[in-house]
């Protein structure tokens, strides 16, 4: 079933200057970006983002992270689209993920790990409409 999901390429990632390869892994799985955007996030932006995380030890330096620099975000649309990303992306800690996946490549830690993406169905559509308000959750 074709549907989308949200994803962030990190502060992190953009100061490695991994945009283009973690795009490139992106096509290559079949994902398709259908829409795309280079921001600088505001602290609030962060923690609205975020909301799910507020009672988190780690929620405010997540915030502090991701507002650090600017970040590339992008809906990406395909068959599975939020399990694949998932799968593409590795586990959070990226001394925990799967050889091949984005966050061994280009994640630091736990926290500087490279890549956000949506985890279920309700959350893709919270998050892409935080960003992109116009989409529709299918294409
Ligand atoms: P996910 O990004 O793999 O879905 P979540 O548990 O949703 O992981 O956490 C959101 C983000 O918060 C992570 O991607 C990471 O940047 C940060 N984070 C998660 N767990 C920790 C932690 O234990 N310490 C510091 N930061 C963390
Ligand atoms: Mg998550």
């Amino acid at each position: 079933m074709s549907e989308r999901t949200l994803a962030i390429i990190k502060p992190d990632a953009v100061k490695k200057q991994a945009i283009g390869d973690i795009i490139a892994r992106y096509e290559k799985a079949g994902l398709k970006p259908v829409a795309l955007r280079m921001m600088q996030f505001s602290k609030s932006t962060a923690q609205g983002f975020y909301a799910v995380h507020k009672a988190r030890p780690f929620f405010d330096s997540l915030c502090t992270f991701m507002v650090s620099g600017p970040v590339v975000v992008l809906v990406l649309q395909g068959d599975n689209a939020i399990k694949k990303n998932r799968e593409l992306m590795g586990a959070t800690d990226p001394a925990k993920a799967e050889p091949g996946t984005i966050r061994k490549a280009h994640g630091t830690n736990i926290e500087f790990n490279a890549v956000h993406g949506s985890d279920s169905p309700e959350t893709a559509k919270f998050e892409i409409a935080y960003f992109f308000p116009e989409m529709d959750l299918v294409g």
